[in-house]
């Protein structure tokens, strides 16, 4: 028997990028651990990557290339083999580009993190065919956005520094399920006597073990920013040096944080004037003190109407009190812009050849796919490849994907590890290879270190990785440039650039036998300013803002879908629900997982004990949950973690797993947030009702 050790990367879309240690036993992975000597790892996986082996053996794994059989939807399949499938592909595909090109849509997302199976060999498929661009907006553009208006990128306080920090406020973020390792080092932070406080509309597992939590209403937290402005601004909690030499436009700042008093604050998000005041004054106080006073700002926020001024907003308060000057202050929302991955050599959109093809967002792909050919939106979309992505369940508005994925005309191609919501629905069923059986280049957003990702085992089955996949039908399409015949390797020795000093001595080889290598960056970015914007300061007030339609200087942009915002739609739907994720699921990746699922039990919605009592509906009755644009059905959980007027359902549930086939997607919308062109999952309102048995 022989037994070896591989050292590989957590791909999933999580900010913590572990290092694995692959234990196999004669070519069969018996085990996956952290690495324990990794920093941020620490020896520490999370429950759904513990049981990585139980996935990558699941029964249901997909082996072997499938055609369709029934009907969209239906899920039944014929095996057939590669050459069948990848003539089949190239041929459907030719046809429709030789009409139009940019009828074909690539539709992707971070099902893999990777920058070799993520995009590298498809979007070199994609840009030399001259398919349609995907705006990749599913889950951060709009907090991206607002960042890099006031910060100039996704540059933040490091990880590794948190424990250092004596309050810390954990922003629409439940690190407890989405965020572990940063966790860890809240709670050293806490030992040595750090705060902590979230701001979370529900009392999420982390807002419970922190020693504050504020409970505003969802989609206001650029309001509550702007309260904690005017009260440091009243109270000259200010690092006035630091204002002066490393920001722009404090007078215009100071103008617009005086319109909001702590009460009209409090009033907008639904807490109290005390509220403010305190947050105002220990974030203020400390950092007057010499102490460091860190933010972690995470995405739950901005997945509303005004989210991307939400984040830009809070991204502003460090400059004000100096929190810059510490390592353990600032602020972090991702770490992912410190990389200098070298997209273009992976991705070659130089093979567009001049051409510009039309653009889809990912957001809207349900309305989408029920659009004719017109002058605005270009040609009719007639073939979708899928890959690393599952929109039947995780895409807004799942009543119009579905119609969209069911017509009959369209020429659907999945490249999956399983038989998903969104597999059900296409015509050919390619299985893709996971992680312990292919190579990777990894980058992180919540940590500062390259990570490598040998493979492990040999792919099961017949399944190929995305990459082979692709190189596979590129050959049969014709396209002989040299750069389809990369390997993996190959494409991973070009995924970080050498001449980055960042990155300096990046050589693949050593990377894949160390397993990561940490970027050279200061250990506080922006102690002594320099921020990546345009006037190299943090802009209080931004002229790009202004250029790109938007108020310039921090401001409040109310939901969408709330009682203060839109009465009459709160007349009938006058529950806001949150569908944010959880714990043992990765989006919709573990759903089916037998083991993690049943931690879950079944899909919930939490709901107040007054909200419930209103509704005849008792703790453990299903409640159907609906508004114009669908309905669910979860069973209810009577609890206070919901405030009043608050629903939640923790997500992203596999359709066909939860007993009507229905997920939280049925009543989410296709509407856009302010900046970034992202989805607006929490700004959701519903009526509860008891489900009729
Ligand atoms: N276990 C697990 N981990 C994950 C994921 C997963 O599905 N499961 N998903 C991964 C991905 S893709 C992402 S993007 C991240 C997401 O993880 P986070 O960035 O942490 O964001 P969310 O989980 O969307 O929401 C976090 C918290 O924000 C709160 N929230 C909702 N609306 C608002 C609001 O308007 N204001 C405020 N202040 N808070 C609000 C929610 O109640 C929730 O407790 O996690 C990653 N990690
Ligand atoms: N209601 C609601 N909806 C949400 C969210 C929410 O909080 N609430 N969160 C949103 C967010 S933040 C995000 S990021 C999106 C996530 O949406 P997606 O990126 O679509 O994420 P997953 O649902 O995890 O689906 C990823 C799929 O990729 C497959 N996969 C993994 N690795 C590979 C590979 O190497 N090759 C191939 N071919 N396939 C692979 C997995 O098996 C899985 O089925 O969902 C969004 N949707
Ligand atoms: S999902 Fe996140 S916490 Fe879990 S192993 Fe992967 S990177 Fe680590
Ligand atoms: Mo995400």
């Amino acid at each position: 028997m022989t037994t070896t050790q591989v050292r590989a990367a957590c791909p999933h879309d999580c900010p913590d990028t572990c290092a694995l240690l692959v234990t196999v036993k004669d070519g069969i992975a018996t085990e996956v651990k952290g690495d324990p000597d990794h920093p941020t790892t620490a020896g520490v996986l999370c429950t759904k990557v513990s049981r990585y082996v139980d996935r990558t053996y699941h029964p249901e794994r997909l082996l072997y290339p499938m055609r369709r059989v029934g009907n969209k939807g239906e899920g039944r399949f014929e095996r057939i083999s590669w050459e069948q499938a990848i003539d089949e592909i190239a041929a459907r595909l030719g046809k429709i580009a030789a009409r139009d090109p940019q009828a074909i849509l690539p539709y992707s997302y971070c099902g893999t993190m990777g920058l070799v199976q993520g995009e590298s060999m498809s979007l070199r498929f994609f840009n030399k065919l001259g398919a349609s661009l995907l705006d990749r907006t599913i889950c951060a553009t709009a907090g991206a956005t607002g960042y890099r208006y006031t910060i100039g990128g996704s540059i933040g306080t490091d990880i590794e520094h948190f424990q250092d920090a004596k309050l810390i406020i954990i922003w629409g973020g439940n690190p407890i399920a989405s965020n572990l390792h940063f966790w860890t080092r809240a709670q050293e932070a806490k030992r040595r006597g750090a705060k902590l406080i979230a701001i979370d509309p529900y009392r999420s597992l982390t807002a419970e073990k922190c020693h504050q939590h504020i409970a505003l209403l969802p989609g206001t937290d650029a309001a509550l920013a702007l309260g904690m402005m005017h009260v440091l601004i009243r109270d000259g909690l200010l690092d006035h040096d630091y204002i002066e030499r490393h920001t722009l436009g404090f007078e215009e700042l100071k103008a617009r944080a005086a319109e909001w008093s702590p009460e009209r604050t409090a009033a907008t998000c639904g807490i109290t004037a005390e509220e403010v005041e305190n947050l105002a004054h220990d974030y203020g106080q400390l950092a007057k003190n010499g102490e460091p006073v860190a933010i972690r700002l995470n995405y739950g926020m901005q997945r509303v109407r005004g989210g991307g001024m939400a984040v830009r907003n809070i991204a502003c308060l460090p400059a004000l009190v100096g929190a810059w000057r510490h390592a353990a202050g600032g602020i972090q929302l991702s770490t992912s812009g410190s990389f200098p991955a070298n997209r273009p050599a992976l991705q070659r959109p130089d093979l567009l050849n001049g051409r510009k093809p039309r653009t889809i967002n990912m957001t809207t792909i349900g309305g989408d796919l029920l659009k004719d050919s017109s002058p605005e939106f270009g040609p009719k979309i007639e073939a979708v490849i899928v890959y690393n992505a599952n929109p039947l369940a995780i895409a807004p508005d799942s009543g119009k994907v579905m119609a969209g994925f069911a017509r009959e005309d369209l020429f659907t191609v999945v490249l999956e590890h399983f038989c998903t919501d969104s597999a059900d629905y296409a015509d050919i069923l390619l299985p893709a290879t996971t992680q312990l059986e292919h190579v990777d280049a990894h980058l992180a957003y919540g940590h500062l270190y390259m990570m490598a990702n040998n493979a492990a085992i040999a792919p099961l089955g017949e399944a190929k990785p995305n990459t082979e996949i692709f190189r596979l039908l590129a050959a049969r399409m014709g396209f002989d440039d040299a750069c389809f015949k990369e390997t993996d390797d190959e494409l991973a020795a070009q995924a970080f650039n050498k001449q980055d000093a960042r990155a300096v001595h990046f050589d693949w080889e050593s990377l894949k036998r160390k397993g990561w290598q940490k970027l050279a960056m200061p250990d506080a970015p922006f102690a002594d300013g320099g921020f990546p914007t345009p006037s190299g300061k943090c802009e209080f007030y931004s002229s790009t803002m202004l250029a790109d339609g938007l108020d310039p200087v921090p401001a409040y942009i109310a939901p969408y879908e709330s009682a203060a915002s839109n009465p009459e739609l709160a007349a009938k739907y006058p529950l806001a629900m949150i569908s944010p994720p959880a714990r043992n699921f990765l989006n919709s990746t573990f759903v089916n997982v037998q083991s993690l699922r049943a931690t879950e039990g079944e899909p919930h919605l939490d709901i107040h004990p007054l909200d419930a009592a209103a509704r005849g509906l008792a703790h453990g009755d299903m409640a159907r949950i609906f508004n114009d644009r669908g309905s669910f059905v979860a069973k209810a959980r009577v609890t206070d973690k919901a405030r009043p007027g608050l629903v939640v359902g923790l997500s992203v549930w596999w359709k066909k797993l939860a007993g009507d086939g229905k997920n939280a997607n049925e009543v989410t919308s296709q509407r856009l947030t302010d900046m970034g062109r992202a989805p607006t999952f929490y700004d959701t309102l519903v009526e509860v009702e008891k489900a009729s048995p």
